[in-house]
C-alpha cells in the first residue's frame, strides 16, 4: 500500500507561502530565494553584492542552515539585518518558518528580503516560502550536468546564476552544455555569469532585479 505524505504538507505550507506572499506584496517587499547545492557561494556572493547595492536597496536576509550560526554572522558583519534558522536536520526551509522570522524585520523600511536557503539542490525547489523570484545558483566547479540531474531547481527559477567563474580556466565546465540545457528547461531565465570575488556580473544581476522591482 501506498501512502501519500507529500500532498498534505505540501498543501499546508503553500497556505502559509500564500500569506507569507500577501505580507511582502502588502509592503512591496522584493523577496528573493536563492537555491544551490552546499557551497556553491551563495553567501559570498551575499557578501559582495550587499557592498555594491547597499546604497540602492535596503536589505534584509534570512539565513537557512541546518546548523551553526555562521552565515548569519557574515553578513551581519556586513552591517545587514539577518536572521538566522536552524533546521536540525531538514533539507530546505518551508513558509512556517519564513513566517515566524518576519516579526524579525520591519518589514515596511526594507526594499528586498534575501533567503539564504538550506544548500540542497533537491527539496528547497518543492516548497514555495512566498518568494517574489527564485533564483537557483550553480558554481563552476559543480559541473555543467547539473541542470539535467536536478532539473526542477533550474525549471522554475526566476534567475540562474553560474558562481565561481574565476575557476573556469581550470576546471572543465562545458559553458555551451549548461546554456543549451538551461534554453531547453527555462528559456525565459536570465542567466547572469558571477564572480564574488572580482564582482563580475554583479553589477549587470543589480540592474535585472531592480527591473524587476519596478514592475
Ligand atoms: N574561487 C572562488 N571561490 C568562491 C567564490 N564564491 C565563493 N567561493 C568559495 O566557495 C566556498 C563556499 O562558499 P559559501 O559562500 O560559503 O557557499 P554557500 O553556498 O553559502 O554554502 P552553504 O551555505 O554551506 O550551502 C568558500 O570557500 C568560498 O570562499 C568565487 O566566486 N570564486
Ligand atoms: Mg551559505
Amino acid at each position: 500500500m501506498k501512502v501519500k505524505l507529500g500532498y498534505p504538507v505540501l498543501q499546508a505550507n503553500q497556505a502559509i507561502a500564500d500569506r507569507n506572499r500577501e505580507a511582502f506584496q502588502r509592503h512591496f517587499l522584493l523577496v528573493l530565494n536563492l537555491m544551490s547545492s552546499p557551497g556553491a557561494g551563495k553567501t559570498t556572493f551575499l557578501e559582495r553584492w550587499i557592498r555594491l547595492a547597499e546604497d540602492r536597496l535596503r536589505l534584509g536576509v534570512i539565513e537557512g542552515d541546518v546548523a551553526t550560526t555562521l552565515d548569519a554572522e557574515r553578513i551581519a558583519a556586513c552591517g545587514t539585518e539577518v536572521v538566522q534558522i536552524n533546521t536540525h536536520g531538514a533539507c530546505h526551509l518551508d513558509a512556517g518558518m519564513i513566517a515566524r522570522t518576519l516579526g524579525h524585520f520591519d518589514l515596511a523600511r526594507l526594499d528586498c528580503l534575501v533567503i539564504e536557503n538550506v544548500g540542497n539542490l533537491v527539496c528547497p525547489a518543492d516548497f514555495d516560502l512566498g518568494e517574489t523570484l527564485r533564483v537557483t545558483l550553480l558554481s563552476t566547479t559543480e559541473g555543467a550536468d547539473k541542470p539535467e540531474k536536478y532539473p526542477a531547481a533550474f525549471r522554475h527559477a526566476d534567475a540562474v546564476l553560474l558562481t565561481k567563474t574565476d575557476l573556469l580556466p581550470y576546471v572543465p565546465f562545458d559553458l555551451t552544455r549548461f546554456h543549451g540545457t538551461l534554453s531547453r528547461l527555462n528559456p525565459d531565465a536570465p542567466v547572469f555569469q558571477i564572480c564574488a570575488l572580482t564582482g563580475e556580473g554583479m553589477e549587470q544581476w543589480t540592474q535585472w532585479l531592480l527591473s524587476r522591482r519596478e514592475r
